[in-house]
């Protein structure tokens, strides 16, 4: 089936790039022995469903194949923050991606219902444990890095993606060649927990995983390594060579709804936080995830980071904030384990 009308139509939506490729993965057995050794960690979620990313039928049935799209968004090297300053990953910045990004692509499948009635569409961006990376490398839409996020010849990672899964067999686009690397290991090297091995990263050693995921306390040996990341990390994508600015990298298509708002937060200001001032703070935002107690958690770990290198000032509230949470009897065995921690480290 001729793919012209599916290329328009997704450019007229505004991705940035569509690319069409079969709806089964290309490595499935890379994600079942990932899962086996428990790299996902306390995300129950992707154990439970893992047929499903083999076997996209169990999402669709018939589908045949994987209309991929991207979201680009605004990155850059390394930046610079204001003391006890707590930064959030640049994809999390702006609108939630979960909601801008779906919203269209649903709307892209039902323009596509109408023109092809014989076929089904199902439109998927993070909500069903799809192997969305895989599938858009198979489309030619980029190529995987040892980091394990999808680069876009000449534009680079800073992207979200999307699937809209179909039973319509359209044309398929070639895959790119495979390894975007070659000697290269910026990421590996950069990474400051050690979470990534060559196209694999442990989850449980992940800041990503550990500041937005993860429910219980931060193992102590990865404190000193959540470095000023309050929510998400962007370090392997800051240093790789492929997210260097380029002209074509500057045009990209819904940037503004996924721009930069905010770098981050004041870090003393989030520990005095309400609920509702978290919930105000992170309305329409993917951040909306990280809940009142693992927000807490992090920037005592953040502002702890902060004395530990020396910031005096930062020691006086943080000292305040530990005895506060010592001295709360409702307080729970999460926040009581970090505090533990943030002591020992700043003896
Ligand atoms: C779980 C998850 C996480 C976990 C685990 C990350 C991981 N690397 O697996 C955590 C919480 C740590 C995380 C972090 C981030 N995530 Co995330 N995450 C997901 C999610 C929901 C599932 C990913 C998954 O299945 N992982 C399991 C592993 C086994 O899968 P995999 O790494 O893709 O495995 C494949 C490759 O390694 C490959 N492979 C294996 N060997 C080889 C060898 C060669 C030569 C090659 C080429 C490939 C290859 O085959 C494997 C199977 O397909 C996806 C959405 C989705 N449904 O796909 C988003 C997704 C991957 N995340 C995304 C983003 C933006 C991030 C962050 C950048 C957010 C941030 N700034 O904090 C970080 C990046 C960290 C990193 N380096 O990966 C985007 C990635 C966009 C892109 N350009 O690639 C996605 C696609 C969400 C989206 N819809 O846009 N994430
Ligand atoms: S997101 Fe940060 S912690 Fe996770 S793999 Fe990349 S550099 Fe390492
Ligand atoms: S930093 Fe180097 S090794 Fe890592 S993904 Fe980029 S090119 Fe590949």
């Amino acid at each position: 089936m001729n793919s012209d009308r599916v290329k328009t139509l997704a450019l007229d939506f505004g991705f940035a790039s569509v690319g069409i490729g079969p709806s089964v993965p290309k490595r499935p057995e890379a994600h079942h022995a990932w899962i086996e050794a428990g790299c996902h960690g306390e995300m129950a979620w992707m154990e439970s469903h893992r047929d499903v990313a083999a076997d996209p039928d169990l999402v669709l049935p018939g589908a045949v194949r994987a209309i991929c799209v991207l979201d680009r968004y605004p990155g850059s090297g390394p930046e610079e923050v204001p003391p006890r300053f707590g930064r959030i990953a640049r994809y999390a910045r702006g609108k939630d991606y979960h909601v801008h990004t779906l919203k269209r692509l649903q709307r892209f499948g039902e323009q596509l219902s109408s023109d092809f009635p014989d076929g089904a569409f199902r439109a998927c961006v993070d909500t069903v444990p799809l192997l969305e990376r895989d599938l858009a490398s198979s489309a030619g839409l980029g190529r995987i890095g040892k980091h394990t996020l999808l680069i876009e010849p000449a534009k680079g990672s800073w992207a979200v993606l999307g699937v809209l899964l179909t039973t319509v067999p359209f044309e398929m686009d070639a895959p790119l060649d495979e390894d975007p690397c070659g000697t290269c290991s910026r990421c590996i090297e950069a990474c400051p927990t050690d979470a990534i091995e060559p196209w694999k990263v442990d989850a449980r050693l992940c800041i990503s995983y550990l500041t937005l995921e993860h429910r219980s306390a931060i193992p102590a040996k990865l404190h000193e390594g959540l470095g000023d990341w309050l929510a998400g990390c962007d370090i392997c994508q800051e240093v790789c060579p492929h997210n260097q600015p380029t002209a074509a990298r500057a045009k990209t298509s819904h940037a503004e709804a996924l721009k930069p708002d905010r770098q981050g937060f004041d870090l003393l200001e989030v520990l005095g936080w309400s609920e509702d001032d978290r919930r105000a703070a992170f309305q329409g935002s993917a951040l909306k995830r990280v809940k009142y107690e693992a927000l807490r958690r992090n920037a005592l770990i953040l502002l702890t980071n902060q004395v530990c290198q020396g910031d005096q000032e930062a020691k006086t509230v943080l000292l305040a904030q530990l005895e506060l949470i010592e001295q709360s009897t409702t307080v729970s065995e999460v926040l009581r384990e970090t505090v533990r921690v943030c002591r020992l480290r700043i003896q």
